[in-house]
């Protein structure tokens, strides 16, 4: 009988989660970024190996939210926290050398413990010494130290995690890598990319559409709209003379390709959109999940 089930990542911001989902699935398809509170939806990457099949779920970083559109961003992973077999726990290997691992109840402020067992892995070990890492050994031997960039220690933790999964039928096909719709992933490559490109607040600012996506034509037409809260933000995201715009639409039409496999001509514009982070019908109308008793 095979093995499947659901392996849900959570951790702080930036510990890695999207990186090491890539990298189990070994595709990219959650956007990744220096910058952390990149990912706002819970991402499906699904890994099939001989009997066993994890579906992953990436989430949202924990924190304590300040605006609407982080209150989705938690109750998103929540949810998927509470969808769990396996729950991995993924911290900053560099942050567990300063400040010790702190409880996933406690560093993700939940009111009780998660229903399923719990993983610890810690991440990014590429950037320590070896002596270092001995001594993370010691002091927490039941974490797994990997990094999800080099791939180091990683094939360990699923099969640790295959170990932990119930025995049942796999739950997608075999050949299945995600659920989301090929419309989902343009619109999070052209915002992983305002990401790489924009300073500061901007892109956190940024929603993006896909208003217009006609494949049956070559090259492939994507009309989208990115989506801000003032003007000041509209004229930093458009630039000068358009060039930051343009700039945005080269490096995403080039990802978009890769995705969809066939030339793009990715058609961008930008909206203002006042304050759309801390209004729930916007966050609705971006598909972020709301919470059901703040929805009404
Ligand atoms: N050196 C190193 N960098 C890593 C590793 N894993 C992730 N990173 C980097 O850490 C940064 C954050 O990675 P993400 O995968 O976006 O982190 P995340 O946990 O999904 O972040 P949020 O979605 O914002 O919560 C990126 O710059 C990654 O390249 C690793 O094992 N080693
Ligand atoms: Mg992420």
């Amino acid at each position: 009988m095979p093995h499947a089930g659901i392996v849900t990542v959570v951790g702080k911001p930036n510990a890695g989660k999207s990186t090491l989902l890539n990298r189990i699935v070994g595709e990219k398809l959650s956007i990744v970024s220096s910058k952390p509170q990149s990912t706002r939806n819970r991402i499906v990457g699904i890994h099939t190996a001989g009997d066993l099949q994890l579906v992953v779920l990436d989430t949202p970083g924990l924190l304590n939210p300040r605006y609407a559109l982080q209150t989705a961003m938690r109750a998103t992973a929540l949810a998927a926290l509470d969808e769990a077999d396996v729950v991995l726990y993924l911290v900053d290997a560099g942050d567990a050398e300063r400040e010790g691992v702190q409880p996933l109840a406690d560093a993700a402020l939940l009111d009780a413990p998660p229903r399923a067992l719990v993983v610890t892995a810690l991440n990014k070990i590429d950037l320590l010494t070896p002596h270092a890492c001995d001594r993370l050994r010691a002091a927490f031997p039941e974490a797994a130290l990997i990094s999800a960039v080099t791939g180091e220690g990683v094939a360990e933790v699923v099969t640790r995690l295959g170990l932990m999964l119930p025995e049942s039928p796999f739950l997608y096909p075999e050949d299945e890598l995600s659920t989301q719709t090929v419309r989902f992933f343009v619109t999070e490559l052209v915002r992983e990319t305002a990401l790489e490109q924009l300073e500061e607040e901007v892109p956190y600012s940024i929603a993006c559409e896909v208003e217009e996506f006609r494949e049956q034509q070559s090259p492939v037409y994507i009309r989208a709209v990115l989506y801000v809260e003032r003007e000041t933000q509209k004229q930093i995201l458009i630039g000068a003379g358009g060039h930051q715009i343009r700039a945005i639409g080269r490096a995403a039409r080039a990802k978009i390709e890769a995705l969809v496999g066939a030339s793009v001509y990715l058609d961008l514009w930008v909206k203002v959109l006042p304050n759309w982070r801390r209004k729930i019908r916007a966050l609705q109308r971006f598909g972020y999940n709301i919470p059901e008793d703040r929805s009404s």
